[in-house]
């Protein structure tokens, strides 16, 4: 079959309506585009379905939009799109494919995007997801949106409809503004209107996502891209291939000095890392310099395993305290955000800070406090930078600080781990969490993947990390819904196991890609805290209709969806059960979903965050 041929099965548009179809080509061609009225044409002989295989010397040597799309990313080192097919990226997909690009199909384009962007923070190669036209679109921009604010690099290649008719908003088929639209949401927003200009497109899109803060890029490809024809050779000159696309930045070395007098000056001071430095790949050079400098480090959730959380300077478990009485706080690839309380307020007690940041955007200097040692640039060359120009012997911290740590951690994890030795049914959060613990204890390099609220802030405090850029959770949004995504882009991308924690809530987000773990038989275990609800299964209708607003289906079985994909299922009740299952799905690798049992009544409302919600003072009491 030749998929150029009119009338595709993807098309609702009949072979005749096609043909009549206005010549979109303009007047002047740009660079070789040799003008395709009537549509695409068949540029390869039907025994060449996918456009692969030798071509007679005599024919010209052509290509299209959708090749150039190929070749331009191939190009460039990606070997991985994440994406939903439809009009008009069906055929993009299938090209690539046989071209060797991994493409790997979902059910959802959140769920694509989102993998596209945990994708980017692994990798630091810009996570590709690709969608259809207007619904499509805005499914994945969630995600771009999400991989924006995360400062994940990811580019969300789109389909959208024809440009003439959108303008002029006659209601074309998917019509919407996309660029528009994108633009807020994301660093950069390309339209490509020649077929000549997709490899500077590609080559704009990718240095966007990936120099400076990454981020999020989308790029708009109209339909009528991917037919245009050009000369083969004038196509493959138009291919440019990014250098260095992510450059050093060097910090000034006064800054560098500046940072390291603060430093030294300091009587009880903190490193918190945030995953601005674990996705710097730095990771030999922040442990030098933790080491070095005998700091305290407090690691942000995903910044978890960069040095490991049983690591004698972890202050994990004493976060309180340190964010209180700190009186120098170092922030590396850390944004004083919500996640940190802005810098100020109880949570960082009356002690007069002082904070020296590293960070590659210079506009997040002073951004809620003032930062006295502002160093700017890549963590990589400011935590070289640094090392370098601290003294052969550094005074480690005051005795009396680290000690005051130290018995805070004690006490703290000696408080803990009572909580996660029961093995009672039904479970609570830490004796399930507890079971898990021991599986990434015995299991370091497995990708864990969190979602929820008391099973996301619980997890985080109980699961102890021991490699870097093995956590993976909602990030800066607290967002719901990353899960599925996540665990496919992590285990596509990393070939390792990946070990999906997910409240039940959460998991509902993104849950249809169990089929996708299946069909592409991912190592993905998920195991999913069924407490009956959103933070606690008890919520109740005060008038008695309907259900509660927070709670689900009692007693629901969500091993039954993994089954019915081929996939195994387990229902767990015990930590010893739930412990057995993982350990069998991880020695397997077999996609594999585990409903742990967890008391309705255990979890509390919004997990850590509670204080966030706002309360009303005239609810009234009947
Ligand atoms: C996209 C999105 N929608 C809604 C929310 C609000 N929200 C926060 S946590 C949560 C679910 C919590 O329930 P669950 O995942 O079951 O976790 P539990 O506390 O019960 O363990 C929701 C809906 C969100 N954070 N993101
Ligand atoms: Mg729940």
């Amino acid at each position: 079959m030749n998929f150029f041929a009119k009338g595709a099965p993807d098309s609702p548009v009949p072979v005749a309506a096609q043909d009549a179809a206005p010549s979109f080509v303009p007047a002047s061609y740009p660079l070789g585009i040799v003008p395709t009225p009537g549509g695409p044409r068949p540029f390869v002989p039907a025994s060449y379905p996918l456009g692969i295989g030798p071509k007679s010397k005599a024919e010209p040597e052509l290509t299209d939009g959708f090749h150039l799309v190929i070749d331009a990313l191939k190009l460039n080192g990606i070997d991985t799109i994440y994406g939903v097919p439809g009009i008009p990226i069906t055929d993009l997909g299938r090209y690539a494919q046989a071209e060797g690009i991994r493409v790997i199909s979902f059910r959802h384009e959140q769920n694509a995007g989102n993998a596209a962007a945990i994708a980017g923070f692994l990798t630091k190669k810009p996570g590709i997801c690709l969608t259809v036209s207007a619904p499509g679109f805005l499914n994945g921009l969630t995600a771009l949106a999400n991989a924006t604010t995360n400062c994940f690099p990811m580019i969300l290649i789109s389909g959208s409809s024809e440009r003439e008719i959108v303008d002029l908003q006659q209601g074309d088929y998917e019509e919407m503004d996309q660029l528009a639209i994108a633009k807020p949401l994301c660093k950069a927003a390309f339209r490509v209107l020649h077929a000549a200009d997709i490899g500077i497109a590609v080559a704009r899109a990718i240095r966007a996502a990936v120099s400076g803060r990454p981020g999020g890029v989308y790029l708009d490809l109209p339909a009528k891209l991917f037919a245009q024809v050009m000369d083969g050779e004038a196509g493959a000159k138009s291919l440019v291939k990014v250098i260095d696309a992510a450059p050093a930045q060097i910090p000034a070395p006064s800054a560098i000095k500046r940072a390291l007098d603060v430093l030294k000056a300091a009587k009880r001071p903190l490193i918190i890392l945030g995953k601005g430095a674990a996705y710097a790949q730095a990771d030999e050079a922040v442990r030098a310099l933790v080491e070095k400098s005998g700091i305290p480090f407090l690691p942000m959730s995903m910044a978890k395993g960069l040095l490991p959380d049983t690591h004698p300077q972890s202050a994990g478990a004493a976060r309180s305290t340190v964010l209180k009485d700190a009186d120098v706080v170092m922030l590396i690839g850390a944004r004083l955000n919500w996640l940190l309380s802005h810098g100020k307020g109880k949570t960082w007690g009356d002690a007069p800070k002082k904070f020296i940041q590293i960070d590659i955007e210079p506009k997040e200097m002073d951004s809620n406090v003032e930062i006295v040692a502002p160093v700017v640039g890549d963590i990589g060359s400011c935590v070289t930078a640094l090392l370098d120009a601290m003294d052969g012997k550094w005074q480690a911290p005051p005795a009396d600080w680290t000690a005051t740590i130290n018995a805070k951690k004690e006490a703290n994890i000696a408080k803990m781990a009572s909580k996660l030795m029961k093995n009672t049914a039904p479970m609570d959060f830490h004796s399930a969490l507890g079971a898990l613990r021991t599986v990434i204890k015995e299991r370091p390099d497995a990708i864990l993947v969190n979602e929820g609220a008391n099973t996301l802030d619980l997890a985080r405090g109980v699961i102890d990390m021991y490699q870097p850029r093995k956590r993976l959770d909602v990030g800066t949004w607290g967002i719901m819904g990353i899960g599925m995504g996540f665990a496919v882009g992590a285990a596509v991308e990393t070939g390792k196991p990946v070990l999906a924690v997910e409240g039940d809530s959460a998991f509902g987000f993104s849950g249809m890609e169990v089929e996708t773990i299946c069909r592409y038989n991912l190592p993905v275990c998920i195991v999913v805290f069924n407490n009956d609800g959103i933070y606690r299964g008890t919520d109740i209708d005060p008038t008695g209709r309907d259900p509660g607003t927070t709670v689900f289906v009692k007693g629901s079985r969500y091993d039954k969806m993994m089954e019915a994909f081929g996939g195994i299922g387990v229902n767990a009740t015990t930590p010893d059960e739930l412990k057995r299952a993982v350990d069998a799905a991880m020695d397997s690798g077999k996609p594999t979903l585990i409903n742990a049992v967890i008391d309705p009544a255990a979890g509390s409302e919004s997990g850590n965050i509670g204080s966030l919600n706002p309360q009303s003072v005239v609810v009234r009491k009947k």
